[in-house]
């Protein structure tokens, strides 16, 4: 039976505020900030909890992004478990040249938390609230965005049902939903590499996150805590993992991390494997009418950066406040203002993941001239003060509410 009640057995109503689609980081942090300012919330998930709690993705927080979960309560384990990392290399043909990020930037870092472990952390504070968090209530359509009650349709139990609300926030990720409603220009680059991302129960050999640019081709030696390794391999986008033994992915990952000094990686079981696509997209607006995109919904940046989880973060932290000012004035201009706002700062997290790409990976259209310019751009950054410096200042997070400063534009850009 459809209703257009609600699906009581969720605790879900019929109606409410926002309406936010996708349980991932965006969601749920958004869930978090509209609920301290008295905004109420219901979040749809497609995914059942444990689907959620045990996706491997990201594990970088700029400081900017650790602080604001500390500041409204989140912070707790964050700070108990993660691992704050103020350096990191650039592994150029066995040289390592370190870029001391605390140097660079008055004593900053990145903080390496498990996106995994921040999802568990975020829906135990959603279930603390006692509001409503449906699981395995996919959403088929946003409709009414234009109107000033628009409807989102989901499913549960092979039942159909309604959620009426003042605004929908997309927070379903980039094959979610939610941005097709928008109809968005859609700015995209697919790259014709792919990440080989792996997961193994082997303390970090190395202190150190490495970035290893290598003929055979880019590796990145990560962490996710002390008994845990996060490593990374270039391959094709169409990488068949059964080609991949365990033994197979340490060989090769010692081939391209290899130091001069002949020290190996200790090796251990591999936990998770996977292929992760590498492209950049950003849909703009972000958002239209009463519909709001937030994180991958609204824009896709190359893992390299390490940014994907921290754009999203930064999208809904800027969101809550603009709902903040919405339910203050009720001035849809607000709601525009938003998509004006984040998108100075997502495409300057594109240029940055995409330099950070373009230079460390090897691109199959590549000549051997593109190569040597390629060390010759990595030796520069090395090298040189002012340019460690400005890709410190990128790499541990712009002030996303900073815009350059009237006299530092080069041209009046919107
Ligand atoms: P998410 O995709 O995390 O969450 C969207 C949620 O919406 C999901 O739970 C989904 O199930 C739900 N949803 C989708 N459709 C729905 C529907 N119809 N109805 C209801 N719910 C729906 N970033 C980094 O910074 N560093 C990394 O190393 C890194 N590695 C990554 C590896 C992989 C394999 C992937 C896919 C991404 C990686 N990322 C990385 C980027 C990643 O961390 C994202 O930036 C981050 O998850 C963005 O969070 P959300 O915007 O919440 O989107
Ligand atoms: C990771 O730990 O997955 C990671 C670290 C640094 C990056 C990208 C990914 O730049």
């Amino acid at each position: 039976m459809s209703g257009v009640g609600s699906a009581r057995d969720l605790n879900v109503p019929p109606r409410t505020q926002v309406a936010i689609i996708g349980a991932g980081p965006a969601g749920l942090v958004l869930a978090h900030l509209l609920h301290l300012q008295g905004i109420d919330s219901v979040i749809l998930e497609s995914h059942s909890r444990e689907h959620c709690e045990q996706r491997i993705r990201a594990g970088f927080l700029e400081e900017g992004s650790a602080s604001l979960l500390e500041s409204i309560g989140l912070g707790d384990r964050l700070r108990r478990e993660g691992l704050v990392h103020r350096a990191f290399v650039f592994r150029l043909l066995g040289e390592d040249h370190r870029i001391a990020l605390g140097d660079l930037t008055d004593g900053r870092g990145m903080t390496i938390y498990g996106q995994e472990e921040l999802v568990k952390d975020l829906i135990a504070a959603r279930r603390a609230t006692g509001r409503p968090l449906a699981f395995q209530t996919p959403v088929q359509a946003c409709s009414q965005i234009d109107g000033h009650e628009p409807v989102v349709v989901y499913r549960h139990n092979d039942e159909v049902w309604e959620l009426r609300c003042d605004v929908i926030a997309g927070c379903d990720g980039f094959h979610g939903p939610s941005r097709a409603a928008v109809k968005p220009t859609a700015y995209t680059r697919q790259c014709p590499i792919a990440w080989l991302g792996v997961l193994a129960a082997v303390p970090p050999t190395i202190e150190e996150i490495v970035y290893a640019w290598h003929n055979r081709g880019f590796a990145l030696h990560s962490v996710r805590s002390p008994q845990l390794s996060r490593l990374h391999l270039q391959c094709a986008p169409d990488e068949d993992l059964n080609q991949w033994s365990d033994e197979r992915i340490w060989d090769e990952l010692d081939a391209r991390l290899s130091r001069r000094d002949g020290v190996t990686l200790d090796r251990g079981p591999i936990l998770q494997k996977a292929v992760i696509p590498l492209r950049s997209f950003v849909a703009e607006p972000m958002g239209r009418g009463r519909l709001l995109l937030a994180g991958d919904a609204a824009h896709i940046v190359p893992p390299t950066g390490a940014k994907g989880l921290n754009l999203a973060i930064a999208d809904v932290h800027a969101l809550s406040q603009t709902l903040g000012r919405w339910y203050a004035r009720r001035d849809d201009a607000l709601l525009e203002d938003y998509s004006r706002r984040r998108l100075r700062h997502v495409w300057q997290v594109e240029r940055f993941s995409a330099w950070m790409t373009s230079v460390l990976h090897r691109f199959p259209q590549h000549d051997d001239f593109d190569r040597k310019l390629q060390v010759a751009e990595l030796r520069h950054v090395c090298s040189s003060p002012s340019a460690a410096r400005a890709l410190a200042e990128s790499y541990v997070g712009l002030d996303s509410s900073r815009d350059l400063p009237a006299e530092h534009q080069l041209v009046a850009v919107d």
